[in-house]
């Protein structure tokens, strides 16, 4: 039966979901818009089975065709990212980053990773999270001046510390990480060094930002941001991984399953098998590039509005903006470009002094506005209006029947 028919209040409330996305302008940079046939699997037959352990050893019956399913994701997988093995079980990034912390570390065992409120990312080690519960995390800073990495200061912590693993990756730092020196770093202690590049898997599939391949151990990742596929999660074990530790592949299925999950959710691995396909398309580096051409031009019209931008720009697809010289909040800028159909995410700057419920930022991006085909000239209008209506919230309502008429010419691919 159809949905309409059989549950017409939640047919209701997609229905309205999709308006808004459609009718909007989706800058939160961890989103974007998946592709028909991304969906077309995701919502499909392969929803329905149980398919615990991994090909050729299920503790389910009747799984021959999830096998070869499996076992093509792997392989688009090993061929996109450069790597000898992959597990493409994890549900999302941050059960794919706890069956890594299960994988090579005790309880108690020290970490390293980027500060949450300086561009980490939960699983990295905060205080909240079972990273920083189970743990014990150092978190490593941004120089308090350019809010770059300070790579001595990495250096620093970790000869003084010894933490057994540390992480390389973020979710609002807007330059290039380089892999290379983290991996000096790691191996003058002997650490185990995995680079979660959730942000950034997309622009290094599409060859736009370097690869950690070289340099780390294990390189986790979510599959939904700039990749553009389902939600869900990976985890990856490189050459040099492997030559430190010939059993981290074992320990980390292990620790997918049976040690953190049960049954695999099969459509999304699939789903997961069909995004992977498409990154690896001349179309998607040509995307890959575009998103970042975006960013790029989105920072230097901001720029010429006085925003003050983290970092004074960008290098890859997202933008962190200190408000605090716009004399508004990030709670309040965020709520505002809402109105006005400008979807971005208030965010902590580092070193803010404000609550993280109301923090002096917002963080932006462009993966979504690139995959429906809008390009620098779009990115004008929309650093024109940004402007427009954070200093002058009266002009919310003309801005929001302006961002509908851009839309209707950028529809969503599906
Ligand atoms: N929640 C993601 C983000 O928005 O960056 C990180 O996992």
């Amino acid at each position: 039966m159809k949905l309409e028919k059989q549950d017409p209040q939640l047919a209701k409330l997609m229905e309205l979901e999709e308006e808004r996305q459609r009718t909007a302008l989706e800058m939160i940079p961890s989103e974007n818009h998946s592709s028909s046939s991304v969906r077309e699997v995701l919502g499909s037959v392969l929803t329905d089975k149980y398919a615990e352990g991994y090909p050729k050893k299920r503790y389910y019956a009747g799984l021959k065709f999830y096998d070869e399913i499996e076992t093509l994701c792997q392989k688009r997988a090993k061929k996109l990212f450069k790597v000898p093995y992959v597990n493409v079980q994890p549900y999302s990034g941050s059960p794919a980053n706890q069956a890594v912390y299960l994988a090579v570390l005790n309880a108690s065992d020290t970490t390293m990773g980027m500060s949450l409120p300086h561009g980490g990312h939960l699983t990295h080690g905060w205080k909240v999270n079972f990273s920083g519960r189970l743990f014990n995390p150092v978190l490593y800073p941004v120089d308090e001046k350019t809010h770059l990495l300070d790579y001595e200061a990495v250096e620093k912590l970790a000869k003084e510390n010894k933490p057994k693993l540390i992480w390389v990756g973020a979710t609002a730092y807007p330059r290039v990480f380089d892999f290379k020196r983290f991996g000096q770093i790691a191996d003058s202690i002997g650490a185990y060094l995995a680079a979660d590049i959730a942000h950034i898997a997309g622009l290094i599939a599409g060859g736009v930002h370097p690869s950690p391949v070289d340099y780390v151990h294990i390189i986790t990742t979510t599959t939904h941001k700039t990749l553009r596929g389902p939600r869900g999660g990976m985890i990856m074990v490189t050459e040099k991984g492997l030559k430190k530790d010939p059993e981290l592949p074992i320990k980390i299925d292990r620790s997918v399953f049976p040690g953190l999950q049960g049954g695999p959710h099969m459509n999304q691995i699939a789903a997961i098998a069909v995004c992977l396909k498409e990154a690896s398309t001349p179309s998607f580096k040509r995307y890959a590039a575009l998103i970042v051409k975006n960013a790029k031009a989105l920072a230097a019209e901001l720029k010429k509005y006085g925003f003050n931008l983290i970092t004074g720009g960008t290098d890859n697809h997202l933008i962190l903006i200190d408000l605090r010289n716009k004399n508004i909040s990030g709670k309040d800028a965020q709520e505002l470009l809402e109105e006005a159909g400008i979807t971005v995410n208030k965010n902590t700057i580092p070193y803010d002094t404000a609550s993280p419920f109301n923090p002096s930022g917002i963080r932006l991006g462009t993966p979504a506005l690139t995959t429906r085909g809008m390009k620098e000239k779009e990115m004008k209008l929309i650093a024109l209006w940004i402007n427009e209506v954070i200093s002058n919230p009266k002009s919310v309502k003309r801005i929001r029947e302006q961002v509908r008429k851009l839309t209707k010419k950028f529809p969503l691919p599906h």
